[in-house]
């Protein structure tokens, strides 16, 4: 059969509008385990962020799919079920598949939405092989029953199959990267791929959506195959080398012995890649030798997740005591050179001006090179939407097209939510903001140091003070906001209420339409809730608490 997989434009504001652009996975580890007898096509829309409607429809006439798999977090899915439209009004006979995290998440509410209609089947958890089953199925080389994870039509209606069990990853082949559509992906400007060592994460924070996915499973691929999969990726053709490589994995300081083998294996191949990873403290800190390792591998930069400075925060979140191996993380990976971004989380029912200042003091101190900050988000099945929901805490229940981190989705027991998106601005803007390059950064990115030092750092700062002084600060922040809030509105369908951000204003409490039943289909018949997308245990899965 024809295929064509797309991910979504769609980005979290705070990921700034050409910082980031990356390819997905999860498509090309479908991709890299299909059966070769289908055509297949990956087109990845974070780099058609200004032709999604063109791009899609010229995809669409070119390569004339018989079936389109679309990927979608969340935050996405309006986008998604858009293009879904599109492609049903430009190529009737085309199927649509939905799969991703928000398909895994809410299936259940998704098929009983009206707007399912653009849907032929929605797919909960890893694909890599159910894909190539669904295919199976619709050639008739099996039934449709039988596709674990699969929800399909019948006389109309959707029929959810069985959970499908956690893929043994031993079985799964390297991703393929070879299908794309689209090329220049990167990160800065430096030509960026993406690629997982692992699947998982033992961990149980309450406000992660991984609960559902995989549940508090680590599923490890051996490191050979790694290996293979770096010496892939830089080999990769086109004019330009891959220079940087994004590892997906939720938390790969689980096991940091194989991690460290890992970074042994990356260094002895001598190539010129920076990685980044996400990890956490407590796994950053397990052993001292291990930053000096990350850092010979290539590992330039790691997302750190912080979260909070304040204690009471962190217990609401299922952290634990973490404050101290935070210090010892952010030093050993300082004094080994890499740079850390630190996330941390605002939002909490606690939180008032004084507690989100003390988070932006609290990393600044701690010197970490960059900071990505988030709004607690409650994302459907996490325990942390339970708690908010039931503390009378949030705001926009159901209008999921603002689910990315960036905005409040409630309010806490001090600020209103319009409150809470200024302060937090606000106190990053006069803690944080006034970034420049430091060490680790001159040292990974000498061109762009000083590029950005002597250059762009001044431009902005004259067009801050410009700014400032034409419109005031919160002018300023009005401004910024509605830009932000623009740019995921691909289809010209989406409603702002400006109100929303002028901090003292009448107006509405959330940023999404409270009315909005449910941006992604029905009224309350209930999230999907704790129910995980998989059956049984994995073959391979690491069971040590942390
Ligand atoms: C790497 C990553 C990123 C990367 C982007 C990677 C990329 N190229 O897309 C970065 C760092 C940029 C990122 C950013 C964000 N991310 Co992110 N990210 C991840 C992470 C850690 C891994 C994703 C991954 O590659 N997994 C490995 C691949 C193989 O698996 P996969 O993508 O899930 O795909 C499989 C299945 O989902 C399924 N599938 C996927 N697509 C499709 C399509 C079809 C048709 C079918 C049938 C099946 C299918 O089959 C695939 C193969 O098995 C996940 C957590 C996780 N474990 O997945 C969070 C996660 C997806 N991110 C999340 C979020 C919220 C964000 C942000 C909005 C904010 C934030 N908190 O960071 C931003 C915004 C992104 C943006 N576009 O601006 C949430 C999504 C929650 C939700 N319910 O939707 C997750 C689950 C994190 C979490 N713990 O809650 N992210
Ligand atoms: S450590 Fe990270 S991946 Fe693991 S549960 Fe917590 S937030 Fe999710």
């Amino acid at each position: 059969m024809r295929v064509l997989l797309m991910s979504m434009p769609d980005r979290g504001p705070a990921f700034g509008q050409r910082a980031y652009e990356i390819p997905s996975l999860g498509l090309s580890s479908i991709v890299g385990n299909l059966d070769r007898r289908h055509p297949v096509w990956q087109a990845d829309l974070s780099v058609r962020k200004w032709s999604v409607r063109s791009s899609v429809i010229r995809a669409v006439r070119r390569h004339k799919p018989e079936i389109v798999g679309l990927s979608s977090m969340i935050f996405q899915y309006h986008t998604a079920r858009q293009i879904a439209r599109l492609i049903k009004q430009e190529s009737p006979g085309t199927l649509i598949v939905l799969g991703g995290y928000h398909a895994t998440t809410m299936y259940r509410e998704l098929a009983a939405s009206p707007e399912a209609d653009v849907l032929d089947f929605i797919f909960r958890g890893e694909a890599d092989h159910g894909f190539g089953e669904l295919l199976d199925a619709l050639e008739g080389r099996r039934p449709m029953e039988s596709v674990a994870g699969l929800s399909w039509k019948r006389h109309g209606a959707f029929q959810h199959n069985p959970r499908r069990p956690l893929e043994d990853l031993s079985t799964i082949a390297l991703p393929d990267r070879n299908h794309r559509l689209y090329r220049l992906f990167h990160y800065f400007f430096r030509r960026a791929d993406v690629m997982e060592t692992s699947r998982g994460c033992l961990h149980r924070c309450n406000f992660c959506s991984m609960s559902q996915m995989y549940g508090p499973t680590f599923r490890r691929y051996s490191v050979d195959r790694v290996l293979d999969d770096v010496r892939g990726i830089s080999k990769a053709p086109g004019f330009v080398r891959v220079g940087h490589v994004l590892i997906a994995d939720d938390n790969i300081t689980l096991d940091v012995p194989r991690f460290m083998d890992i970074c042994d294996g990356i260094a002895a191949l001598k190539l010129p890649i920076q990685f980044l990873v996400q990890a956490s403290c407590a796994g950053i800190a397990k052993d001292p030798a291990l930053p000096k390792k990350m850092a010979a591998a290539g590992i330039t930069m790691v997302f750190l997740g912080i979260e909070n400075a304040d204690e009471a925060n962190l217990r609401q979140m299922k952290k634990g005591k973490i404050l101290g191996v935070t210090r010892t993380a952010v030093t050993r990976l300082n004094d080994a050179g890499i740079l850390v971004v630190a996330g941390i989380i605002n939002g909490f029912p606690g939180d008032d001006v004084a507690t989100i200042r003390r988070n932006f003091e609290f990393v600044r101190d701690l010197g970490v090179g960059a900071v990505g900050d988030q709004m607690i988000t409650p994302y459907p099945g996490t325990g942390m939407r339970r708690e908010l929901i039931d503390a009378g805490m949030v705001t926009n229940l159901y209008d999921y097209r603002w689910y990315n981190g960036s905005w409040p989705q409630g309010r806490t027991k001090h600020l209103t939510s319009k409150q809470l998106l200024f302060e937090k601005w606000k106190a990053r803007r006069e803690i944080i903001e006034d970034w420049r390059a430091g060490d680790p950064v001159k040292a990974h990115f000498p061109y762009f140091a000083a590029f950005y030092n002597y250059v762009v750092r001044p431009i902005i700062r004259f067009n801050e003070n410009r700014m400032d002084l034409m419109y005031g600060v919160v002018g300023r922040y009005q401004r910024q906001m509605m830009q932000w809030a623009r740019q995921n509105d691909y289809f010209g369908d989406m409603v702002i209420d400006e109100r929303f951000f002028d901090p003292e204003a009448e107006g509405p409490e959330s940023i999404g339409n409270p009315a909005a039943a449910l941006d992604c289909g029905n009224p309350p018949l209930g999230d999907t809730g704790d129910e995980p997308a998989f059956a049984g245990t994995a073959t391979g899965e690491l069971r040590i608490e942390n």
